[in-house]
């Protein structure tokens, strides 16, 4: 027997007593989908036949060598990736992430031959594809403006845009069998006080509302909108604040996308969850860490990690929450970047799981809330690590400690030749 097998059965045991099956918490962990970012492999570059500047208030800092300079090579990357994950993993695009564009093509006429590599890939791998429009890095988002720009024919290149990827993410859902998360996130906004705000948000709304126009079923599409608080060059006013979307969301049957570096740094995303599950039994949540600003840092173990987890565990309840990785660090490996990420994503879900939550309510329900106290304290100090290396052993990926080898020699041989 492996120490990491003696470990788990000596957790097991300590589990049991407190009423948790770690067994059954490491079978949902495995079955609980996350969906890895593309975009932390090329620092949200995307692939067209035209380089553009990162615009639209989101900035990656950085130049560790490797970045991918191809959607071959971003392949290449995330199966590396993956190679050291396991659980359900999905990989949510950004629209320019292309195979390739077809000479005299722009975003509003993409199609799926634009994306046949990355779906034969998927499907090969039996994983989902998600997708975002990308209304950034582009000449068409004009004075910080694209579906509420005032120029028709601005916010027609931008709606056709929204229409040509929930299009291209029907087909992804159908092919694939798993429906296509579709985000919608605008970076419409201005740097300082604007006057008539009431125009800028009527505008939007159309141009959404025929974005949205063509139906597709919810095992193939699955439509969000992602809401912000500022970015960088719009300080003073985003078009699409988190009022905008939600109410826009609960009113059109759309998902609402939170990420969490878009909120006030006092505010809690963990509590949101149950907020708007219980009204609507279904978020997008994009993890991310700002750092004093929505810096999309990668996400670390920490309590608002924790926390997100713990609500997507508990708080929704039999709600559908959906969880998207959202961060892009360019200062250090990004296959790391990757791994780090995602398996903090999933030790946090694992903790969740393996939570006496049963025993903690009860103290609840009788309004014992020292004894409730006394327990989520204890809570923290059950042995989840011995659990999650035992995940890691039955699933032939390397424990926590070791990973870095492996990506070190995939730096040497591939990355620092680029
Ligand atoms: C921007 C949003 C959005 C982006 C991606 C790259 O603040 O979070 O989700 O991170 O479109
Ligand atoms: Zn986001």
């Amino acid at each position: 027997m492996s120490r990491i097998e003696k470990n788990y059965l000596a957790a097991k045991e300590e589990y049991a007593a407190l009423g948790v099956d770690t067994d059954a918490a490491l079978r949902r962990l495995a079955a609980e989908p996350v969906s890895i970012h593309a975009w932390q492999g090329d620092d949200v570059k995307g692939f067209e036949a035209v380089e553009h500047d990162l615009t639209g208030g989101c900035q990656v800092t950085g130049n560790y060598p490797g970045a991918a300079r191809n959607a071959g090579e971003l392949r290449q990357d995330l199966d590396k990736a993956m190679s050291l994950l396991a659980g359900t993993l999905r990989v949510n695009l950004q629209a320019h992430e292309v195979d390739k564009m077809f000479p005299g093509q722009d975003r509003d006429a993409l199609t799926i031959d634009n994306y046949a590599d990355w779906l034969a890939w998927a499907q090969e791998r039996k994983i989902g594809l998600d997708l975002a429009p990308a209304y950034y890095s582009h000449e068409k988002l004009d004075h910080g403006l694209s579906l509420s720009h005032p120029d028709l024919a601005i916010r027609k290149f931008w709606i056709d845009h929204g229409k040509a990827c929930r299009r291209i993410g029907a087909q992804f859902g159908k092919v694939l069998g798993t429906p296509c998360l579709c985000n919608v996130w605008v970076p419409d906004g201005f740097k300082d006080i604007p006057a008539d705000r009431l125009i800028l948000r009527q505008r939007p709304l159309e141009s959404l509302d025929a974005t949205f126009e063509e139906n597709f079923p919810e095992t193939e599409l699955l439509d969000a909108v992602e809401s912000k608080l500022f970015g960088i060059g719009a300080e003073s006013f985003t078009v699409g604040s988190h009022d905008f979307y939600l109410s826009y969301a609960a009113k059109n049957h759309k998902l609402i996308c939170l990420d969490s570096g878009h909120f006030h740094p006092t505010e809690s995303i963990g509590d949101k969850i149950s907020a708007i599950c219980c009204q609507q039994g279904k978020i997008l949540l994009h993890v991310s860490r700002g750092v004093r600003w929505d810096s999309d840092h990668v996400i670390l173990l920490n309590d608002e990690l924790l926390s997100i987890a713990r609500e997507t565990i508990r708080g929704a309840g039999k709600n559908q929450v959906y969880i998207a990785l959202d961060y892009f660090d360019a200062s250090i490996n990004r296959v790391g970047a990757w791994v780090i990420g995602t398996r903090n994503m999933q030790k946090a879900l694992l903790v969740a799981l393996l939570e006496p939550f049963a025993k903690i309510c009860e103290a609840e329900y009788s309004f014992d809330f020292t004894s409730r106290m006394a327990q989520m304290e204890a809570a923290k100090a059950l042995p989840w690590g011995a659990v999650w290396n035992y995940f890691c052993e039955t699933n032939n990926i390397p424990p926590d400690w070791e990973f870095m080898e492996n990506i070190r020699t995939y730096e040497n041989q591939v990355l620092s030749r680029r």
